[in-house]
């Protein structure tokens, strides 16, 4: 029960200054791989390391810090009195007269002698029990199980195309550890201040944060999968997908009118693509402003969704936070209103609002949606452009939030907050690049602290507002996320580049948003900045086929009859499998688990060499496991009404078990109802068994004997078709 554990009462104060002089030689008492950095900001020289009391030595490990704490710090914390143990689960250890360590688990454990807790500044380094750390976000990370050689990573969103080491649009402070014996604890730092984590090869992790608290909770495990399940109860679990959103989904920033969407959506059916859900990027509004249409480049739009709608289609419309506010007064009622109510981020007079540089012309106010009447304010236009486009689920862009300028005009002025002493890293050493003044005004406290809550602040609000709008599940994907935004939306890894790395990347990226409790991810297909070639754009069509979101932002011109064959090919493998991916989906949304699974190198015991043809993705089924799938069609609404079928792979033991969870696909609310009976009329009319040592002579279902020409066998399986 350690996770439940709340607070240790520990009597400590600063230890006494101790203004030490080092010899001028440098102290060889601190390993290498055990230095603490002294000086994680840039321009670190001996004079000014010496003057923290810290050590300077040189060395050829590479990313070291030359500038480090000495074994016995100058700053941290020391005992005075007693601890008070306040659960018997955790405990404090007394190390050598009154150093005091804090233990939690054996999990987790920091020295108090090392903790630097100041008003813009807090610092600790905790021991981890293996170097298998996985998590922290949101970055690029070039592995999934991180490099412990003193990598540092900032967290602080940002409007950022995915770059290494880079901040990118989210915050997720937590981390997943596979112990030596397999066991594995996951850790949150919830904290929402600019921070970033050191990855040390001792093995520590050293966090830095400048503002909140150091409110940490362990998660036990002891398999990943309850690390997560126990991580999402905490944070609130995932929410259930509409089934019609785990189709595919079409997007392209720029289609410029309403034909060439038409022409588009179109060719998808011509060549007749498994499709589901069409989205309009900004291009579809007026001049850029958030709840208009185009009545030029895109007259007909609220007819033209209408019209997709009735053919069993879905529709997501994207928004921006920002809001105009250079449209004559009277004319533009998302500003108006909002004015009116005083939903805006203020600047920090607390009463002005803080007037940033965005589309369409320049000056756009940032609505604060921490703010209750800010919530009122956007539920209401949402329910008011339902009116107009029947959309079906809606995309929150640019939530960091973005700005085109360094702060909000006219400049950022000079004070502690917006120059706080030490700024962790991120891009630029900057806290008001791309975005807002850290000293500016939200209801819920200064930017300087909700600034990486911007986009998650906004997540909630849109699901409830969509919900209301549609009467339906809600579809709401979020580019900034933080701790628990997975409750209410999705997330997609932002605007890649056309590259055969960033294919490869997505992968780490999806899996790691699943350790985030964000399941329903996926990355743009085909990337999105940059031309895409035919064979990295068609197989990027086959991985992101598995995507657990599956959108391609980036449609090739080259939409040739063999590209859209093997394109249909592979969604047709996705389609079948929707039963299945569903269901993972449903085991998220009530248990926490991810949708997606690692599977870890020593399972494989063996490399193999597969065919891998351009026109085939290999595909590979783990032994145990029952899959049910359901025959495709162009549209999840269609496919829903198809037979189901099972894949039953067979483990060593001959052994596999599976579930399937069905529903309405759409409705909200409860999901286990009495009286649903849309299976009812549904068969399985295809049982596949892998990996059978014998050759079968009979088969029987539910005790009856079925007839030998209703099964088959190949030498790699037994197929049997049942007929009902
Ligand atoms: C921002 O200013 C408006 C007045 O312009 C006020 O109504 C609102 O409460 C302020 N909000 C915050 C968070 O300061
Ligand atoms: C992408 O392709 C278009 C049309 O072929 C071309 O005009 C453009 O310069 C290309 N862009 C890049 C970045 O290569
Ligand atoms: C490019 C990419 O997709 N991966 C990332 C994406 O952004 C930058 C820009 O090219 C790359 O440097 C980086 O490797």
């Amino acid at each position: 029960f350690c996770y439940y554990s709340r607070e240790l009462v520990v009597q400590a104060r600063p230890a006494a200054r101790k203004r030490k002089r080092f010899n001028p030689q440098c102290s060889r008492d601190v390993p290498v791989k055990s230095r603490i950095d002294c000086h994680p900001q840039p321009g670190a020289s001996q004079e000014k390391c010496e003057a923290r009391g810290c050590i300077w030595c040189s060395t050829n490990m590479p990313n070291a810090p030359w500038c480090f704490f000495p074994e016995d710090s100058p700053y941290g914390y020391s005992l005075n009195g007693n601890a008070e143990k306040t659960l018997k689960t955790m405990n404090t250890k007394h190390k050598q007269n009154n150093h005091l360590s804090l233990s939690i688990c054996h999990r987790w454990d920091a020295s108090l002698s090392d903790l630097i807790f100041s008003n813009q500044y807090l610092q600790i380094t905790t021991t981890v029990p293996s170097t298998s750390v996985y998590g922290f976000g949101e970055h690029e990370h070039l592995s999934f199980k991180h490099s412990m050689n003193f990598a540092t990573y900032g967290m602080f969103s940002r409007d950022q195309s995915p770059t290494p080491f880079a901040n990118l649009y989210g915050v997720h402070p937590f981390y997943m550890c596979v112990e030596t014996d397999s066991n594995a604890h996951g850790v949150l730092l919830l904290n929402s201040n600019a921070q970033d984590v050191s990855l040390s090869p001792n093995p520590s992790l050293t966090f830095r944060t400048i503002g909140g608290v150091l409110d940490f909770y362990v998660f036990l495990g002891p398999t990943p999968e309850n690390v997560i399940q126990q991580y999402t109860e905490a944070i609130g679990r995932p929410h259930m997908p509409a089934y019609w959103s785990l189709g595919f989904q079409l997007s392209r920033w720029g289609y410029g009118s309403i034909d060439v969407l038409k022409k588009t959506v179109d060719r998808m059916h011509y060549y007749d693509i498994p499709y589901d859900v069409q989205h309009s990027d900004i291009d579809y509004m007026e001049r850029r402003l958030d709840f208009t249409y185009d009545k030029v480049n895109y007259a007909g739009l609220p007819e033209y969704m209408q019209q997709l709608k009735k053919e069993g289609m879905h529709y997501v419309l994207i928004l921006d936070p920002f809001i105009s506010k250079d449209e004559e007064p009277g004319t533009y009622r998302p500003y108006d209103l909002g004015e009116e109510m005083g939903v805006w981020v203020n600047n920090s007079d607390g009463v002005t609002p803080a007037v940033g540089k965005a589309w369409p012309d320049g000056h756009s106010v940032f609505p604060d949606y921490t703010n209750p009447r800010t919530v009122d304010w956007w539920t209401q236009m949402c329910l008011e452009l339902k009116d107009v486009l029947d959309y079906d689920g809606i995309w929150i862009d640019m939530n960091e939030p973005s700005n085109f300028d360094r702060g909000q005009y006219p400049g950022c002025a000079v004070n502690d907050v917006n120059n706080p002493p030490y700024i962790p890293s991120i891009s630029d050493r900057a806290l008001a690049q791309k975005t807002l003044c850290p000293d500016s005004k939200t209801y819920l406290g200064e930017h300087y602290n909700t600034h990486s809550l911007f986009g998650w602040s906004q997540t909630a609000p849109t699901f409830h507002a969509t919900q209301k709008a549609t009467g339906k599940r809600a579809f709401v994907l979020s580019r900034s996320t933080f701790v628990g935004s997975g409750k209410h939306g999705g997330h997609w890894l932002g605007d890649n580049f056309s590259q055969w790395k960033d294919m490869h990347l997505s992968i780490i990226g999806i899996l790691e948003f699943n350790l985030f409790g964000i399941p329903y991810i996926g990355a743009d297909i085909c990337g999105f900045n940059y031309n895409t070639t035919y064979e990295l754009c068609l197989r990027w069509m086959q991985l992101g086929s598995f995507y657990p979101f599956s959108r391609n932002h980036n449609a090739e011109k080259n939409s040739v009859t063999e590209f859209a064959k093997i394109s249909r090919e592979t969604l047709r493998i996705r389609y079948s499998l929707l039963p299945y991916l569903y269901t993972l989906f449903f085991e998220s949304h009530v248990h926490g688990n991810t949708v997606g699974n690692k599977v870890p190198a020593s399972w494989l015991k063996n490399y193999a060499t597969v065919d891998a043809p351009l026109s085939k993705i290999p595909l590979f089924l783990r032994g145990g496991y029952i899959l049910p799938k359901q025959a495709p069609a162009t549209t999840t609404t269609k496919s829903r009404l198809n037979p189901f079928g099972l894949i039953i792979a067979l483990d060593d033991q001959g052994e596999a078990s599976g579930s399937l969870f069905w529903d309405d696909g759409d409705s909200i609310g409860k999901f286990v109802k009495n009286g649903y009976r849309g299976a009812d009329s549904l068969k399985y009319n295809t049982i596949t068994i892998l990996g059978l040592r014998l050759r079968p002579h009979a088969v029987a279902l539910n005790g009856r004997t079925v007839r030998g020409d209703a099964f088959s066998y190949q030498t790699n399986g037994v197929r049997a078709a049942l007929r009902h």
